[in-house]
């Protein structure tokens, strides 16, 4: 396989549950893409060395090496334009808004949800390396972050500009899921791979578009 998506695994390596290679998975699906995924660990540095940098998703398409998600998405929209997932210039733009929308109104919430998980999913190596990096970060204890169910209020009430829309259209992006669902969709796929903590009430829009999508993602990968 010529395409390859380095995505980020827990001491399971089966366990994968980055936000950023989750809406890349999402989109090489969607596109109909074949590729095959390298599980990499927190401290599995030399194994991205390859490509300059530190972080995953990194994708190799054949001699192509790019890192970071919009890099790659931007990549994906430019050499296989169909099915477009951003819709053009405007399209793209929007999308860029909405990505820092749920990176930063969304992702701290859902991350105080369940830092603990993300942390017990880990290799003790890698245990030892996520609490010194993310207490640096937030200048405070894990233990102390974490939060669990008593985030869930003010994540509710941060979604609404996304459940309204999804009172007016099937799809964030419309009539059919574009990158934009992919991306707030991967952050709900963030918490579910290390919790089980149900982020959403079951009578909540968002999470009746969250279980359609994964529907229609696994008839799509089904029917490739
Ligand atoms: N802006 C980047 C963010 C990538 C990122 O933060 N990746 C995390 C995994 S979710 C990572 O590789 N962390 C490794 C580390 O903290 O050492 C993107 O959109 O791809």
């Amino acid at each position: 396989m010529s395409r390859r998506l380095y995505d980020l695994a827990g001491a399971d390596p089966d366990c994968r549950f980055s936000p950023y290679c989750n809406r890349i998975r999402r989109a090489l699906h969607a596109k109909r893409l074949d590729f095959e995924t390298v599980p990499v660990a927190f401290t599995d540095k030399e194994a991205l060395a390859f490509s300059g940098q530190k972080l995953v998703p990194v994708l190799v398409d054949g001699e192509r090496v790019i890192a970071d998600s919009w890099a790659i998405v931007s990549y994906l929209e430019e050499t296989y334009p169909k099915p477009s997932l951003m819709g053009g210039k405007a399209g793209r733009a929007l999308t860029l808004t909405f990505r820092h929308w749920v990176e930063t109104a969304i992702h701290p919430l859902i991350l105080r949800a369940v830092l603990m998980d993300i942390h017990n999913a880990l290799a003790p190596v890698d245990q030892a390396y996520f609490r010194e990096t993310r207490e640096a970060r937030f200048g405070s204890t894990l233990e102390a972050l974490h939060q669990g169910a008593a985030a869930l209020p003010q994540l509710a009430r941060a979604l609404e500009p996304a459940r309204a829309t999804l009172r007016e259209l099937p799809w964030l992006c419309g009539d059919r899921p574009g990158f934009a669902d992919f991306i707030l969709a991967g952050a709900f796929d963030w918490a579910r791979a290390v919790s089980g903590l149900p982020l959403l009430e079951s009578d909540d829009p968002v999470n009746d578009w969250y279980d359609r999508l994964n529907d229609r993602q696994t008839e799509e990968a089904g029917a490739a």
